[in-house]
């Protein structure tokens, strides 16, 4: 492309990664930047280190956009956001960092999305990668941003992408994609479920194979989706078989797998499906990495912490949403109330009521904390004993007094 310009919106780390990888004469003739934020996180940064950008006021953003043939839009700027409707009606393309990623990299990529699991997954495939040999990068939401992990040597992307990510796509064409699950959450952005999970869909859109979980329909391929499948949990040959995985048809007792919960064995199967799809890792591989499982998980994701007069500690903290709260309770739940939870946090407008029947199943106690303490004391009143706490050393004392030998104490809030 030569003779016009390229405008970045937003200057977080996704844009920062863009001014870095936008190279004015390969890619256009100047490089704009812009950024709605009175002190946008990374403006120094590419002051300093990107001479080639030209950081403009939003005052400026018309007579840039005269000159631009493209936008790179970040992923928090909505699509119907006032700058982006200026740009698409003064007909100026709208791209972004994983677009021009994918224009870019030459070796497979695997996509995994989803509402919850996805660092994990996405970690977790790429340990069985790198123990299969091969230079795997894995980034995207989960940082580093994805077009920093490009370079000529590696053999497999993994990428972990957010529903905001892939609402900007149009045919990703991955070579393996996977929607974990899809439950509610980022209710701010998007007006209903269906919007929702549309946008985390578009991963499957060109996918030379697409793996998702038999069981829950919200995660399926649409119908004329014309690459392989693997049905998770459907096909014999990858499934959770009571207490062992069956990966590839070969089996491992879930026993051996450091993840804690039935969910994190889930991940664990989806990890093994997607990193099948570039190189067949050998069972004795894919045990040895379940084993350490990311040394018991990645920090905050249902990570153990330790056992205390009885008392096992689990920090879920990772878990914002409702859906995570679920799959912790339930993937670590045994049905005769074995849970003390520390709850609470910003509800970021969902509603806490699906939470009620699970709770009532595995929850002795509930310590409430945070914002939306109110409205959880008022969904779950009935279903578990509910106390107070100001702070979150309060929450573990109230915790661990109320816990008895054998319990797990779960921060999930
Ligand atoms: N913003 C403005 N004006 C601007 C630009 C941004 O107000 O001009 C606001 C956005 O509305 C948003 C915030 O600034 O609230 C950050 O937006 P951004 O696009 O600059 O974000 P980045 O710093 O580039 O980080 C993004 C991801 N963040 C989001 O999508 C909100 C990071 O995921 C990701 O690690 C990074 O790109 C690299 O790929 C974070 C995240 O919370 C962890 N993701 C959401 C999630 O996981 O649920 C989707
Ligand atoms: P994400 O990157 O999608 O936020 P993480 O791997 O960071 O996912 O996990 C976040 C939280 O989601 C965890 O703390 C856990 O409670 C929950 N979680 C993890 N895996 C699953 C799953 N397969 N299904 C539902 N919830 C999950």
């Amino acid at each position: 492309m030569t003779g016009r310009a390229t405008i970045i919106l937003g200057l977080g780390a996704t844009g920062y990664s863009c001014a870095r990888y936008l190279r004015p004469g390969r890619d256009g003739d100047q490089v704009f930047a812009v950024d709605t934020r009175p002190a946008p996180p990374m403006a120094d940064a590419v002051r300093q280190h990107c001479p080639h950008v030209q950081l403009i006021d939003a005052a400026d953003f018309d007579s840039a956009l005269a000159a631009s043939v493209r936008l790179v839009v970040s992923p928090g700027i909505p699509l119907d956001h006032p700058l982006v409707r200026r740009a698409r009606a003064a007909g100026v393309a709208l791209t972004s960092d994983i677009a021009l990623f994918l224009e870019r990299a030459t070796a497979p990529v695997l996509g995994i999305t989803g509402t919850n699991g996805k660092s994990t997954v996405t970690a977790l495939t790429r340990e069985l990668l790198v123990a299969d040999g091969l230079n795997a990068a894995a980034g995207g939401n989960l940082g580093p941003p994805a077009l920093d992990l490009l370079a000529d040597d590696v053999d497999a992307y993994v990428l972990e992408l957010s529903s905001f990510q892939l609402e900007r796509l149009t045919r990703p064409g991955l070579a393996a994609a996977t929607v974990l699950n899809v439950t509610p959450d980022h209710e701010d952005r998007y007006p209903d479920l269906v919007a929702y999970r549309a946008a985390k869909q578009r991963i499957y859109d060109g996918a030379a194979c697409a793996i998702y979980n038999h069981g829950d329909a919200t995660t399926h391929p649409p119908d004329d989706f014309a690459g392989r499948r693997v049905a998770l949990d459907g096909d014999p040959d990858w499934q959770v078989d009571g207490s062992e995985l069956v990966i590839a048809g070969k089996r491992i007792a879930v026993s051996e797998i450091a993840l804690q919960g039935r969910h994190n064995h889930f991940n664990a199967l989806a990890a093994a499906a997607v990193a099948h799809q570039v190189t067949a890792v050998p069972m004795t591989t894919v045990a040895g990495i379940l084993a350490d499982a990311l040394g018991g998980g990645l920090e905050h994701r249902c990570q153990l912490v330790g056992e205390h007069c009885g008392v096992t500690y689990v920090n879920d903290s990772k878990a914002t949403n409702v859906g995570a709260t679920t799959a912790a309770l339930a993937g670590l739940g045994n049905g005769v109330r074995n849970i003390v939870l520390i709850a609470g946090g910003d509800a970021k407008g969902a509603s806490f009521e699906a939470l009620g029947d699970v709770v009532a199943q595995h929850v002795s106690h509930v310590v409430l904390i945070g914002r939306d303490r109110p409205s959880l004391a008022m969904a779950l009143a009935g279903h578990a004993e509910l106390r107070c706490a100001a702070d979150m050393d309060e929450a573990v004392a109230l915790a661990a007094h109320h816990a008895r030998p054998g319990q797990t104490v779960l921060l999930s809030p």
